[in-house]
């Protein structure tokens, strides 16, 4: 494959820097040159220190120089930074519960009858969730305690007298009581966003110790949000387990009608594979192999782990599988989506097709989605995308001929199952005794995005690469996931070369046990984003079978890429959790010393978590390994 070395600084994928050259011959703009353009980027934006709260602003402090060191009305730079970070992190909430919200309105719907195109896929679930919930089920139609399930989420959103169900139902026992003790347990998920709204506003809240700990209670509803859009897809769509794959560009297919499934709920996607299979004669009868449905971002790992959906690039990378010229639709739901693929579209014969009320993009075509007419609408959309594959027949593709095989579908049932295998008495125990031994050193959940600033996939091959040897065991969601997928750190077939003797010799027997004839892959992929709930309740389920809290475990959480406010909301329900909490790009608070102690150190008093921005992949895995260590001793594993 011929390489270009600029396109190596941009993307650490082959695939990708082929097409990155594609669209420089081809005179399309990407985001790499859109950020080069940017640069450099406002030093101010940059450490959190400017502010555009009200009308009589912008306001900036400089941090250095003879500049102001106050805004117009006085707020200093550490409430400064300590506003903007509650912002984005009330954003990031607001995106991964408007997503649990969209699920129980549909859960609702699909039990009053008014939506057809969706059933109870896995009454499991349901049972576990309402259950937890303390649901009666004894004798109920299942219909009736999804009604009830939905209801209880919805009532999640507001004030109310009780607190929310899914933030402290979803704990351990030791950490509900810290919630409750530093008052961090959420009111409602959605007052909480708005609380933040009004703390922030032009002379509101100017303490900035106050303003991260009401930061820190939003982002314990984030949590709520993200654990509650997990159980209900997977109650309405079925409860994910290991699935064979593939990941790259080389998954589209030229011959075929390839729809690119792009955003994150999987509320449209589900009803959109069913529609794919019914069209496969029209797309025939119009020339083509068939319907291709690929993923991308989340909603290409939610169709991946209950599908076997391949997924076809993540992320920063979105362009790029419009640039192969192969891709006939992408359609797209909410969240991640760059209006810019409609530029590239434009270039490349893709139709975007939009579905949400709230997600439209000028130039794209809208056709609204919605659960009663769920299967219309998505016919439509195929019946769009074979009609775009008919004008691209015959013309000119480039689809770079690189996959990587994939298994994903690692829920934390899935998981429990297999280690069943092991001790079907207490499923558990082999984890653990792995943990003190020391096979398992530690365990690190890799999250979030690939950022235009880091050259793509660089820090998750780096400190995934030099963890595996460490003996760690890793979890890996989003695009995070996606990453460590196209790099073959999802196939079985690469643990010898990627692991270390510890962790090869935990994946083989779990893998033997389970007659997979050989292991588990180097890291278990567990979903979208909003999956980061399956780590937690993961980390959570062995502090309960151990009896210590979440804080005292050596688990740790990396968005070494990080790009969106959800990632700013996830990394801090995680340090919430107790997780030191790596993150590989500037977050936006240097400018405050204040807000920057807090969160690299003084928080771990309250929450045990805390965390470490380091740029360098080496050094944070070090870190990383270092904060491991340091609990393995606390807990008395050598
Ligand atoms: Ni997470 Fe998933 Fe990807 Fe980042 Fe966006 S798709 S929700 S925010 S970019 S990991
Ligand atoms: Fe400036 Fe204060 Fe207004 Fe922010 S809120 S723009 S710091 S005057």
């Amino acid at each position: 494959m011929p390489q270009d070395t600029e396109a190596i600084h941009k993307s650490l994928d082959p695939a990708i820097q082929r097409m990155i050259m594609r669209a420089g011959e081809h005179n399309v703009t990407t985001v790499w040159d859109r950020y080069a353009a940017m640069t450099p980027q406002c030093s101010f934006g940059d450490t959190g220190l400017c502010c555009r709260h009200c009308l009589q602003g912008p306001c900036r402090i400089d941090p250095f120089g003879e500049g102001p060191k106050e805004g117009i009305c006085g707020a200093g730079a550490d409430v400064m930074v300590a506003r903007g970070l509650d912002r984005a992190i009330a954003a990031g909430t607001a995106a991964h519960s408007g997503h649990a919200k969209h699920l129980a309105h549909t859960m609702k719907k699909m039990a009053l009858g008014r939506a057809e195109a969706y059933t109870i896929k896995s009454p499991d679930k349901l049972l576990a969730v309402a259950a937890r919930l303390n649901i009666a089920t004894e004798g109920r139609q299942e219909r009736q305690i999804a009604l009830d399930v939905a209801n209880a989420a919805l009532a999640d959103f507001h004030e109310k007298d009780t607190p929310v169900l899914w933030a402290t139902t979803i704990v351990n026992p030791e950490r509900a009581k810290l919630f409750t003790d530093l008052k961090l347990i959420p009111k409602g998920i959605d007052h909480e966003i708005s609380e933040i709204m009004h703390r922030t506003l032009y002379g509101v809240d100017a303490d900035p110790v106050n303003l991260l700990l009401g930061g820190l209670r939003c982002a314990v509803a984030d949590l709520a949000g993200c654990a509650m859009a997990t159980d209900l897809a997977d109650i309405l769509f079925g409860i994910p387990q290991p699935t064979g794959s593939a990941a790259n560009l080389g998954t589209l297919q030229a011959q075929s009608v390839n729809i690119g499934l792009h955003g994150h709920n999987p509320v449209l996607s589900e009803v959109l594979i069913i529609a794919a299979k019914r069209k496969e004669d029209d797309a025939r009868a119009a020339g083509a192999a068939g319907i291709n449905l690929v993923g991308i971002c989340c909603t290409g790992n939610e169709a991946m782990m209950r599908h076997g959906i391949p997924s076809c690039t993540h992320s920063v990378s979105q362009e790029m599988a419009i640039m192969t010229g192969a891709l006939d639709a992408m359609v797209v739901d909410y969240q991640c989506i760059m209006p810019s693929v409609v530029g590239a579209a434009e270039c490349a014969g893709t139709r975007i097709i939009t579905t949400m009320d709230i997600a439209k993009i000028s130039g794209a075509t809208h056709i609204d989605f919605s659960e009663e007419a769920a299967v219309p609408r998505a016919s439509e959309i195929i019946d769009l995308a074979i009609d775009q594959f008919r004008r691209r027949r015959n013309k000119a593709v480039e689809i770079p001929a690189i996959t990587s095989p994939v298994i994903s579908g690692f829920s934390v049932e899935a998981i429990v199952a297999a280690l069943a295998r092991l001790d079907p008495e207490r499923p558990l125990q082999p984890l653990i005794d792995n943990i003190e031994s020391g096979n398992i050193r530690g365990i690190c959940l890799f999250a979030g995005c690939n950022n235009v600033k880091v050259p793509q996939d660089k820090n998750f091959i780096v400190m995934a690469g030099k963890l595996l040897k460490e003996n760690i065991l890793l979890l890996a969601t989003g695009c995070g996931a996606g990453a460590l997928m196209r790099h073959g750190f999802m196939d079985p077939a690469n643990v010898d070369e990627l692991c270390g003797e510890g962790i090869k010799a935990v994946l083989t027997a779990i893998g033997m046990a389970n007659n997979l004839g050989g292991p588990l892959p180097p890291v278990l992929h567990m979903g979208s984003c909003v999956d980061n709930s399956r780590a937690i309740a993961l980390t959570v389920a062995v502090a309960r079978y151990l009896g210590v809290d979440t804080q005292q475990l050596p688990v740790v959480a990396s968005a070494a890429e990080a790009v969106s406010e959800k990632a700013v909301s996830i990394g801090a329900y995680a340090v919430a959790a107790g997780l030191p909490t790596h993150v590989g790009v500037m977050l936006p608070v240097l400018g405050s010393r204040l807000v920057t102690e807090i969160l690299t150190d003084k928080i771990k008093d309250l929450t045990g978590g805390y965390f470490i921005v380091d740029l360098d992949p080496v050094s944070a895995a070090d870190r990383l390994l270092a904060a491991i260590d340091e609990r393995r001793r606390g807990l008395g594993f050598t």
